[in-house]
């Protein structure tokens, strides 16, 4: 317990944690039923090309998240651009400014324009009125975002994608598991697309999917997939190679099988969070709607710097003690390179929210005990805030 601002590992004392507590550790699941699973796959020496174990994948996420199909994928970036070659996107694509850089980036790649909205300061999630103000004659396309796993307005921005006739597709990366109005995130748009990253709720190692009930654009996608080949080996036009390996589903198999565990854990640290924050000057926690399903994977706090900490002084505070945050997202996507360096019109709450953010440590190797630790070194620090602020000075002078 610090009694001190001296005792803040920031200002020399020893680290609250011996070890390192992180945002998202891998949700494992039972490992010797993932270790039966990669035997199989060894004994039938298939390890990739739509194994059994994949094929099986699929079938356990479209039944989750409640539509007709899935095709996985070796990474949720690899997926992105899959759904947007197979959609026909092309010139401008509408993407929210508050993402992780794979949402832009995977449409930069191939050769798309991201063209980026505003996003509500609240929820920091794209709205409809931000998304209509970004949409030209050369918008091809929407793709919005479910930040930090808490879905957009995936109704409001159906009806604005159907008034303009633009396919709307969502990156729901980080909201596999969530509901928006009682319907599972995956089924809203033209299609959604889930990243199994080590990070994630559920985790492939590495893989990704996208889900839709669109049979064609399913058959087109499984097609560019696998080199642009049908199950007849025709091909039929350009394709990529982003299939996922018998491996990684086995891991994403297993993963799932351990989601409601995960999120039980990830929903009593979060019920910590709440009450351990609540009250401290300055500090805004990103809230979930209690009334959908969550899986409570990210832990989002806003620091407001009128208190004297601002985000940065915060993160390495925590960092020193050995709470190993990440400034998610930050900055916008729209001040990284090449975006920045084009004309865009000014997007300010993406930016003060960008300013401000920071995911907490969650997941299943974070305890209560561990939440409400972290939080009192946040309290620590906020009230320490002048002593903390006059050491960046002293620090900046040199
Ligand atoms: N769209 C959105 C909205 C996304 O958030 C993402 C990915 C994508 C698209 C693209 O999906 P993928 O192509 O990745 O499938 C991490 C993840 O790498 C990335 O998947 C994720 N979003 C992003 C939000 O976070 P980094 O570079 O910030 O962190 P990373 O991977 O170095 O590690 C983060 C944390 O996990 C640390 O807290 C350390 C710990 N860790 C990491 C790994 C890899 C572990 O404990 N074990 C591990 O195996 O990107």
């Amino acid at each position: 317990m610090k009694l001190r601002a001296a005792d803040l590992a920031v200002l020399g004392g020893p680290p609250e944690f011996p070890q390192p507590l992180y945002v998202g550790r891998p949700n494992v699941g039972d490992t010797t039923r993932l270790f039966t699973r990669l035997e199989g796959a060894l004994a039938r020496n298939w390890l990739t090309n739509g194994g059994p174990l994949v094929r099986e994948f699929e079938r356990r996420v479209a039944e989750a998240v409640g539509v007709r199909h899935c095709v996985a994928t070796c990474n949720g970036t690899a997926a992105l651009q899959l759904v947007a070659r197979a959609i026909g996107m092309r010139g401008e694509v509408v993407v929210p400014a508050l993402t992780f850089a794979a949402t832009p980036h995977a449409l930069e790649w191939l050769g798309l324009r991201p063209v980026f909205c505003d996003v509500d300061p609240r929820t920091g999630n794209a709205d409809a009125a931000s998304v209509a103000a970004a949409i030209t004659p050369r918008t091809s396309a929407i793709l919005a975002v479910h930040l930090w796993g808490r879905p957009c307005a995936a109704d409001e921005l159906e009806a604005l994608a159907d008034r303009h006739g633009l396919p709307l597709v969502f990156d729901a990366a980080q909201a596999f598991g969530a509901t928006y109005l009682g319907r599972p995130v995956g089924g809203f748009g033209a299609a959604e697309v889930f990243s199994f990253h080590a990070t994630k709720v559920v985790n492939a190692f590495e893989g990704g999917c996208v889900v839709t009930d669109d049979a064609d654009l399913a058959e087109r996608m499984r097609a560019m997939c696998n080199f642009g080949m049908n199950g007849s080996r025709e091909v039929l036009g350009p394709g990529t190679n982003a299939k996922m390996s018998e491996a990684s589903a086995a891991m994403g198999l297993t993963s799932l099988e351990a989601y409601g565990g995960s999120v039980a854990g990830n929903l009593a640290s979060h019920r910590r969070y709440t009450r351990e924050l609540a009250g401290i000057e300055g500090i805004r926690q990103l809230r979930f709607d209690d009334r959908e399903r969550n899986n409570y994977h990210y832990e989002v706090i806003a620091v407001d710097p009128s208190v004297g900490l601002d985000r940065d002084t915060l993160a390495e505070v925590l960092t020193a003690e050995n709470v190993i945050v990440q400034k998610y997202f930050s900055p916008g996507c729209h001040r990284l390179p090449p975006y920045r360096d084009r004309a865009q019109v000014s997007l300010p709450h993406a930016d003060a929210l960008a300013a401000r953010v920071l995911a907490l440590p969650t997941g299943p190797s974070v305890s209560t005990e561990d939440v409400r630790r972290i939080c009192d070194l946040i309290r620590f620090a906020v009230a320490h805030a002048p002593t903390l602020a006059n050491r960046a000075e002293a620090y900046l002078a040199g």
